[in-house]
């Protein structure tokens, strides 16, 4: 009895649920952890038998879940079952407010704050279609054809479309003094839409090299001000932080423009 009670004490109330050794959409769900300092643990990567125990939660979870992230919540039992929650806009949206990563007192910012990350979201998604553009369980190198004609359009307009719209929504924000999205403080639509700045990076060096002089705000203020922030800064420059490889956001030059 009382080493069970010892790891209830212990056990953090948040636990993601996604795939290891990868940042993927889990990045999201972390980095609003690692900003307000919030205890969780990531399964696949921390536990032993992680990856076992990830995919058996996914699968027993009520509705089950139909692809990661996801998050399960200790204490809140739901139906009897442990609470378990995907999609990763409905897993911020439904942090936001507990980890104060919404504006306060605004009940109707918080939608501003999840419509502009879930358009971070579509951004990142979009990425990932350019070199898997008709079949996601077929490897790139089955895809390559189709995958260079995508990249000229990703690169070309997209890209620039979707840059031109975060820097509109920074200038417009004037509490915001072109470092935040929404309000005067950070939300989950600013960590979100730095990884996906940082996938498109990595993914797009000389695109996004050529663009980013164009959008001033989003490439300094609102980029550096994330990095030095007082609760991302060390983890960001941590080991913890896995780097991208072959995820959603992967670097091949002949996508490159
Ligand atoms: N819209 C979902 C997308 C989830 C998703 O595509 N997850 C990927 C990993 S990042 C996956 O494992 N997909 C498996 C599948 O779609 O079959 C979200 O934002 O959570």
């Amino acid at each position: 009895m009382a080493p069970r009670q010892k790891k209830q004490r212990t056990e953090p109330k948040y636990e993601l649920l996604y795939h290891p050794e990868i940042p993927g959409r889990g990045e999201y769900i972390r980095l609003a952890f690692e900003a307000t300092g919030t205890p969780y643990s990531d399964v696949s990567n921390q536990e032993k038998n992680g990856y076992k125990k990830f995919q058996n939660l996914i699968t027993d979870a009520n509705p089950p879940v139909f692809a990661p992230p996801a998050l399960l919540v200790h204490g809140e039992d739901y139906h009897g079952k442990p609470l378990v929650i995907s999609q990763t806009s409905n897993i911020l949206l439904y942090l936001g407010p507990k980890l104060g990563l919404v504006p306060e007192g605004d009940k109707i910012a918080r939608y501003h704050v999840n419509g502009l990350a879930i358009t971070a979201l579509d951004f990142c998604s979009e990425a990932h279609d350019v070199h898997h553009p008709i079949d996601i369980e077929q490897y790139y190198e089955q895809q390559k054809e189709e995958a260079k004609k995508k990249a000229k359009s990703f690169t070309k307009r997209r890209i620039p479309k979707f840059f031109g719209y975060f820097e509109t929504v920074l200038s417009e924000n004037k509490e915001g003094d072109g470092k935040y999205l929404v309000g005067k403080s950070l939300t989950y639509a600013d960590t979100t839409l730095w990884q996906v700045l940082e996938g498109i990076e990595f993914a797009f060096p000389k695109t996004v090299a050529k663009l980013s002089k164009t959008y001033s705000l989003l490439f300094s203020n609102f980029r550096e001000n994330i990095k030095e922030h007082e609760g991302l800064k060390e983890y960001l420059t941590s080991d913890r932080r896995l780097p991208f490889s072959i995820g959603i956001f992967r670097h091949y030059p002949e996508l490159d423009a």
